[in-house]
């Protein structure tokens, strides 16, 4: 099956949410004075964002599965489903920072088809197997940085169940020296594109894979490395969260670095 036209199609909801959810955005600040508290805020526009997608989606493809961040998940089809991410980076989003909306097609355990947005940046992130990943239209590579000492990091921190992500301050004292820097970007979809671009040279975490599916694909596409912090593939990390995604030499850096922190292996 060729996938272009279904990519297009992604492409196209993929605005329409971006500007559903910056109507929202734009208002972040009325959040001061409490017309409504910011887990509404974002859960109404999560909400609408996903159920505009949802709807274009069932109605262009019926009867393909469809997974969300909001709604239980629509099972009719064991070949193709949808993963979608409404809004990834609802801190960022009620913060007035950049967040994103994840569109990964899968067909079987395959991403056909990723479309990562960030509308606050209009930034249109594409990736189809074998031909590529693109952002508005232009082919993306991963960093050629091979100096550790100017390495540029990604990762987040468990907001708000910390006690569900041990070990994410240990890791990060793992990982510092002698690297350049470390970033939250805030979105685990984002900080993927960022990869892809060449933004960060690596990131990891551990979250989940709806919000990754598309990020990981673009990462493949331009040319870097993903595995779980162990060094395993697609049926560990797409399981466990696990996810490590970088250029060569930062991978084996993070590696090396991730495997010394206490951390139970989730197998
Ligand atoms: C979250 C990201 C956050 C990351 C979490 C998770 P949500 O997604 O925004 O940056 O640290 O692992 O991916 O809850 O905003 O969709």
């Amino acid at each position: 099956m060729n996938y272009d036209a279904v990519l297009a199609d992604m492409v196209a909801i993929a605005r329409e949410a971006g500007a559903l959810t910056l109507a929202y955005f734009k208002r972040f600040r009325d959040l001061e004075i409490g017309i409504k508290g910011p887990a509404d805020f974002v859960s109404d526009a999560d909400k609408e964002s996903e159920l505009l997608i949802r709807k274009f989606l069932f109605d262009r493809y019926p009867g393909w599965s469809f997974t969300g961040e909001e709604f239980a998940p629509v099972d009719t089809d064991n070949e193709h489903r949808w993963l979608v991410d409404p809004i990834d980076g609802t801190t960022n989003f009620i913060n007035g920072m950049h967040y994103t909306i994840s569109i990964a097609l899968r067909r079987g355990n395959r991403t056909v088809c990723a479309v990562l947005y960030n509308p606050p940046a209009d930034e249109m992130f594409t990736a189809i197997p074998g031909q590529g990943a693109f952002m508005n239209g232009e082919r993306l590579r991963v960093s050629e940085q091979a100096d550790i000492g100017l390495c540029n990091i990604g990762t987040g921190l468990p907001t708000p169940g910390l006690q569900l992500y041990p070990g994410a301050y240990e890791r990060l004292d793992a990982i510092r020296a002698p690297i350049g820097a470390v970033r939250i970007v805030g979105s685990a979809a984002n900080s993927c594109a960022y990869v892809a671009m060449g933004r960060l040279t690596g990131y990891y975490e551990e979250t989940g894979f709806v919000d990754t599916a598309a990020g990981i694909l673009l990462v493949q596409e331009a040319g870097g490395v993903v595995t779980d912090w162990w060094g395993r593939g697609p049926d560990i990390y797409e399981r466990t969260g696990t996810l490590l995604v970088a250029n060569k030499a930062t991978h084996a850096y993070l590696l090396d670095k991730l495997k010394d922190v206490p951390r139970k292996d989730p197998k």
